[in-house]
């Protein structure tokens, strides 16, 4: 192997993170939340152009995050938990209309969590695969349950023809770097609770707070 074998990315990297951001008594570390969510920028980003777009958003709400962990504010952006009662102590958190606090980390975590649901019932249908299965299919099937039904037509169109762009299974195994297809099942396997766990706990802080609507 080469040096850029070894600078090769795995996907085992966003587990990692994912795995990082959860403490011991159930919050979530922004910082780690994000660095999983710029690995899978990363890795959407090697499956070809057509997923820029989608990657575009990711990306800026990715950044407004960085900008909130570097403000001089950054020690109440910790945790999901810290950064919620910061906000609405603070009257950060617009609940009616999209003004202009729309860089709130608490509306723009909103988002980032309606992906990761996504992300989580597209991996959880890729474990139980077999070889002839679709990731297009599987994709879009993911979609639809999850973020599609927040999305105008336009995008939805738009992400559905970016699915078609996906490579098969196996080549979709390969670029995510884990190993052997049994390895990439056995890591699914670990990744799919993990990143169910982060979802419930997020979902579960937002519906205390009457926050899952936020414009
Ligand atoms: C293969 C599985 C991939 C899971 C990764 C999920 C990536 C999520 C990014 C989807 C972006 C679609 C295009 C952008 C839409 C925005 O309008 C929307 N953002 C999201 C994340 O849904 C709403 O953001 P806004 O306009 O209220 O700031």
């Amino acid at each position: 192997a080469d040096t850029s074998e070894e600078q090769k990315f795995s996907l085992r990297e966003v587990l990692d993170s994912f795995r990082a951001c959860l403490s011991e008594n159930k919050e979530i570390f922004i910082e780690d939340y994000i660095a999983g969510w710029r690995g899978l920028v990363r890795f959407l980003n090697s499956l070809g152009s057509v997923f820029s777009f989608i990657t575009k958003d990711a990306v800026a709400k990715i950044q407004i995050m960085g900008n909130h962990l570097k403000s001089e504010n950054r020690e109440h952006y910790v945790t999901f938990q810290s950064m919620v009662k910061y906000e609405l102590e603070n009257e950060q958190v617009e609940f009616h209309k999209r003004g202009n606090l729309y860089e709130s980390g608490c509306r723009t975590i909103l988002r980032l969590h309606r992906g990761l649901q996504w992300l989580q019932l597209f991996l959880d249908r890729l474990r139980t695969s077999t070889e002839d299965s679709k990731t297009s299919v599987m994709c879009s099937e993911a979609y639809n349950e999850s973020l599609a039904k927040y999305h105008p037509w336009i995008i939805r169109k738009a992400a559905g023809v970016a699915f078609c762009a996906l490579p098969g299974r196996p080549t979709f195994f390969e670029v995510m770097n884990v190993g052997t297809p049994e390895q990439v099942v056995a890591m699914l396997g670990e990744a799919v609770p993990l990143i169910a766990e982060v979802y419930n706990i997020t979902e579960e802080l937002y519906a205390q707070h009457n926050m899952l609507d936020l414009p």
